[in-house]
């Protein structure tokens, strides 16, 4: 064993491991503080040597917004099964978090046959998975050597840390977003990085909803225990029983509302999904995606031809509804009204019976649903992501705010803004981030195309900031617990041709716990520690009405040769010359204490950190009223304007007008000043529709968490990966319940087996996105992986994946 792999044991801090550090470190007193706060108690210290069970908090750090806390039960350093939260008590704001299966499955992710166990390089092709091992030091000085390399030839911006949400519930060993993970840490002590901006999840909402309420980024609603102050939900694409499932998640906040506010719930969504089967008084209205905003337009058409737009709101606190509230630079006719009814460039007259064409929502729906919606005060109209993950996502999330804002919604209690539903949140800290030197940043989803056509990205083609253009192409990929290698990304099978090229990127690192279908693609492939074995903080940000933190405690040792990030990127910082910028002479532990002591500056009612790492965890009620989206723009717009450039709600925005005259846009490309439906170019109404008759889309699947627990037999066992198929398509089609479908575009092919239910509208398909990559010799991916269908086209405005946008065509295989 290397000397460098003795102190990553050491310093990457297994209990054990640690114990043995800190007797040895003599100093650990004087280093920790004088209440020892990582180290144990005589009591713990006596089960650590008997085989007696002992209980380790940990929790599960995953992209689902629930961050659940977990209980591992440990014998003779074995984790022997995992438990929820014990503490609190069934009272809503003092509840017990309890995880959801894939949580409690953790022990099968730490153990999985498939676990990350030394370093590694590649000995094949890209993708072809065959490994060789190789020591730490070998591992790392080769990481150095090709970072030195590149950075002499094409500069820092040739340098990228990809998207990866892998942990991003964690602080040291946090993996999102990008600027806060220890790579950028150590990156920036070395010149920096090519940022990224927006995310694969939400790009469409945090572009386009600031046009319409100001600001930049996330727009958020009105917080979602507010919901026991409304009369009538409205969810478009919206399901937390499946995307927010833990017990501190949206699902638990929902029925807690529901039970205290029986309200009658609308779902407008492609499927009947989860959230909508668990209550009697919900109503499913089916619509083929992608086309919410049309609807939204005959609803309108409604309220406007039946004066039930509530015009004292529109006019006090918008501008654009009518041609009187227009903008001076805008043309005549560009008013949301003159649009609905028919006096704006396109002349059509946006009727029921136009949105019914398109939506295929019968008519008489669209007018019922219009009057209802206008007339049930106060409101709640809500979105989930899946509307906005399409060509024309942008115009769906303002459109779906029109709704609210057309019915005098926005904010009061018990409505809302039409955006999605909000969560409060403890004050907390982070690691301190250091800054990146490298201003310029690509969006997120165009990591591929910077790797082979930099030289064309610009700000007005696509959407790079911080710099006119590209000046570097993508060589480096660093790509820390995330699956967007291959699995997550858009278009598979091109994804594969760009990274076989091994002189376009030239370093792939991919650090995992798992061998993924991405880390199948690493140069160099670094075996990760599991949250399970070393000391964090998981923070929970999207808690509803009670906030908490988790300290995650080592449970076991490390594993095999595995080793902490913090603790690695320590290493390379050394052969970089950095060590002492990136360390600022503290291990991990004296950072956790800086982040606490951080923490508690913030938030004064934390304990001391060693009654902290003694309880586990600290849950915060939310102090006051639940939150109200712009209360204080509603109580007086003029002492409060919004931050848009009028002050005021833009139905209307000049800045958008301005962007679609600036910017090169191809012909079928929009960015349009209202909110407007906009037709896909991989839509039902596409040419492309006449080869590939069948919309698809992968949903956010309760199997996993993306790509997360995919590997988790009993739970693949329990919730089949399987495309879901609407009777009337099946039986066109002689499939059959349990059949194994082909399903196919030009970008490639996959087998999953059909599951034939009348919860889904006719004429789409959909299935969980997220299962594991796995291609046959003719690259038919028999795992079932949306992404071999997806493409690599970014949306108009945001240039962010459309990846629930695309065509298909199904047989019984
Ligand atoms: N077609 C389609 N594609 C999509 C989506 C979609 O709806 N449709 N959704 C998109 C969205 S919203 C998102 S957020 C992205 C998510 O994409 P990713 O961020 O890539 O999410 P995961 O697939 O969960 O990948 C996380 C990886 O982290 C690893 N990991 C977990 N814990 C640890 C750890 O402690 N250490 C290390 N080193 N690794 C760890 C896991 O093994 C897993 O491989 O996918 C996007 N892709
Ligand atoms: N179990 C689990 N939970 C997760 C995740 C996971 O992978 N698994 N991922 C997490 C992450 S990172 C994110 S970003 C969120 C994502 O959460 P979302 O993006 O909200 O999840 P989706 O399933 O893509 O979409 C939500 C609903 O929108 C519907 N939908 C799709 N297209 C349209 C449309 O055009 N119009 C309308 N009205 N509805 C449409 C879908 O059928 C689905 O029921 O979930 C988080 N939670
Ligand atoms: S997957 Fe989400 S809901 Fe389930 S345990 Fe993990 S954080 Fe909680
Ligand atoms: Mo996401």
């Amino acid at each position: 064993m290397s000397d460098t792999i003795k102190r990553g044991f050491k310093t990457a801090l297994g209990r054990r491991a640690f114990m043995k550090w800190s007797s040895l470190a003599g100093g650990s007193a004087a280093v920790l503080g004088s209440g020892l706060p990582f180290s144990l108690s005589a009591s713990e210290k006596k089960a650590e040597t008997t085989p007696e069970e002992k209980v380790v908090w940990s929790a599960c750090t995953v992209n689902c917004s629930s961050r659940c806390p977990l209980r591992m039960h440990v014998s003779n350093d074995v984790i022997t099964h995992v438990e929820a939260d014990n503490t609190g008590s069934e009272e809503w704001g003092d509840h017990q978090v309890r995880a959801c299966l894939r949580g409690r499955s953790m022990k099968q992710r730490v153990y999985h046959p498939d676990r990350l166990k030394y370093p590694m390089k590649r000995v094949g092709k890209r993708g072809e998975g065959r490994f060789k091992r190789i020591s730490w030091d070998e591992a790392l000085d080769t990481i150095a050597g090709s970072l030195k390399d590149i950075r002499s030839r094409y500069g820092n911006e040739a340098i990228y840390i990809n998207y990866g949400t892998g942990t991003l519930g964690a602080t040291v060993s946090k993996s999102f977003p990008h600027s806060a993970t220890m790579i950028a840490r150590l990156m920036n002590c070395y010149g920096g990085y090519l940022n990224y901006h927006n995310t694969y999840s939400s790009a469409q909402y945090t572009v386009g909803l600031p046009y319409t309420y100001g600001g930049s980024g996330w727009v958020s609603g009105n917080e979602i225990s507010d919901l026991v102050n409304s009369k009538l939900l409205v969810m478009f694409g919206t399901n937390p029983a499946e995307t927010d499932m833990g017990g501190g998640g949206h699902i638990y906040h929902l029925q807690q509302a529901r039970e205290r506010n029986p309200i009658r719930t609308i779902s407008f969504d492609p499927r009947k999904n989860d959230t909508t089967v668990v209550s009697n008084d919900n109503e499913w209205v089916p619509l083929r995606p992608g086309t919410d905003a049309a609807l939204i337009a005959g609803m309108a058409y409604v309220m406007i031809t039946n004066g039930l737009v509530d015009m004292d709101f529109i006019n006090r606190y918008t501008i654009g509804f009518d041609e009187d509230t227009l903008p001076a630079s805008a043309p005549k006719g560009a008013s949301w009204k003159s649009y609905i009814l028919g006096n704006g460039p396109d002349k059509t007259p946006k009727t029921p019976e136009w949105a019914a064409k398109i939506t295929g929502v019968p008519v008489h729906k669209i007018e019922s649903l219009a009057r209802e919606i206008a007339t049930t005060k106060p409101c709640t109209i809500t979105q989930g992501l899946g509307p906005q993950r399409h060509v024309n996502g942008e115009h769906t999330v303002r459109a779906i705010a029109m709704l609210s804002i057309m019915t005098g919604n926005v904010g009061i209690p018990g409505g809302g803004n039409g955006g999605s539903m909000s969560a409060y949140y403890m004050p907390f800290a982070g690691f301190p981030q250091l800054e990146n030197p490298v201003k310029t940043s690509i969006p997120v989803f165009l990591w591929t195309d910077a790797i082979w056509r930099h030289e064309e990205m610009t700000s007005t083609t696509d959407g790079i900031q911080g710099s006119e253009r590209l000046k570097a192409p993508l060589k480096f990929l660093w790509n820390y617990a995330g699956n967007c290698v291959l699995n997550q990304h858009g278009d598979i099978n091109r994804t594969h041709e760009i990274l076989q090229d091994e002189n376009q990127c030239e370093m792939i690192v991919v650090i995992e716990n798992h061998m993924t279908s991405s880390a199948r693609y690493a140069d160099i492939l670094l075996p990760d520690l599991t949250t399970s074995e070393q000391f964090d903080f998981a923070y929970q940000v999207d808690a509803g009405n009670m906030g908490f933190v988790v300290c995650t405690q080592p449970a076991v040792s490390p594993m095999f040769e595995c080793r902490g990030l913090y603790e690695v990127c320590a290493d390379l910082a050394k052969r970089l010359g950095v060590e002492k910028a990136y360390t600022e002479g503290r291990n991990r532990e004296q950072w956790l204490e800086l982040i606490y002591a951080n923490a508690r500056q913030n938030n004064p009612e934390l304990p001391s950190l060693q009654q902290f790492i003694k309880q586990g965890i600290v849950k915060q009620k939310r102090p006051g009223k639940p939150y109200v989206a712009f209360e204080a723009f509603r109580q007086d717009p003029e002492a409060n304007p919004l931050a848009t450039p009028s002050g005021k709600i833009e139905i209307y925005s000049e800045r958008l007008a301005e962007l679609a005259s600036s910017w090169q846009l191809k012909s079928d490309e929009f960015i349009k000043p209202l909110p407007e439906y906009v037709s896909m170019w991989e839509g039902h109404e596409s040419e492309l529709a006449k080869k590939y008759p069948l919309q698809v889309y992968g949903f956010h699947y309760k199997a996993r968490v993306h790509s997360t627990y995919g590997n988790v037999a009993t739970i693949k066992d329990a919730n089949r990966q399987e495309m879901w198929v609407n009777p009337v398509d099946a039986e066109a089609r002689s499939i059959k319940d349990g059949d194994l479908m082909r399903v196919w575009n030009d970008r490639g092919e996959l087998r999953v087996v059909a599951k034939v239910t009348p919860r889904i509208v006719p004429g789409v398909v959909a299935m969980g996105q997220g299962a594991w990559y796995s291609p046959n010799k003719d690259k038919v991916d028999l795992g079932a992986c949306i992404n071999t269908l997806t493409g690599q086209r970014p949306t108009s405005l945001a240039k962010a994946n459309p990846q629930h946008s695309n065509l298909v065509n199904i047989e019984k295989a």
